[in-house]
């Protein structure tokens, strides 16, 4: 009787060519020494090799974009220069000059603007464009800075230029102006001090 009803695969099913339910048998291993052609797994299987050929390559292309981003990020820090640079532009205008109306609805002195950000280890360079007559000053010392702001003029403003290592730690630094000018504005943030946040 075995002898009779040989497997048509040799992984112990018998099947018989043309059978209805022969693509709904569940995948079994192959045995070893079938060859993959034989197997009816292997048409079943190529969507799944498809697909995952298909995922292979997108990673493949996303990681190429990954590496390229990465080398110019590398070429960016190899510039020169390592530290970032920022520049930073304020304005400084009397209360004549309309700079900024305090909550009593009167005009004051300030800095425009009073905060401002930079990024942590970066060189920063300051220009400030003074349009008052008074002259003011830019002190801040955690950041190592005490600079006299020129006085200048409504039509021609004094142009003041510095620099500034931003530290490595983020934080708000505080700044003020030593200077004596408008009383009620050196004592309020916005105004004729404010806050430098390290970031
Ligand atoms: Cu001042």
């Amino acid at each position: 009787m075995w002898r009779v009803a040989i497997p048509t695969t040799l992984d112990g099913h018998t099947r018989q060519t043309g059978s209805d339910d022969f693509e709904e048998e569940p995948c079994q291993p192959t045995s070893p020494g079938v060859p993959t052609a034989v197997s009816p797994c292997s048409s079943r299987r190529l969507p799944w090799i498809s697909i995952g050929a298909l995922l292979a390559v997108a990673f493949k292309v996303s990681d190429n974009n990954a590496a390229s981003n990465s080398m110019m990020t590398t070429s960016a820090q190899m510039a020169p220069t390592s530290q970032p640079i920022e520049n930073v532009k304020l304005v400084v205008k009397s209360d004549e000059e309309h700079a900024r109306m305090g909550p009593e609805g009167t005009w004051h002195d300030a800095f425009l603007p009073a905060d401002f950000s930079v990024k942590a280890g970066a060189v920063v360079k300051v220009t400030v464009y003074n349009y008052d007559e008074g002259e003011h000053s830019f002190t801040a010392p955690g950041l190592g800075a005490n600079v006299a702001i020129a006085a200048g003029s409504k039509s021609k403003p004094a142009v003041t230029t510095f620099t500034i290592h931003a530290p490595a730690k983020a934080g708000l630094y505080e700044w003020l102006c030593a200077i004596p000018c408008d009383p009620w504005a050196m004592n309020q943030n916005g105004y004729m001090r404010g806050n430098v946040r390290v970031v």
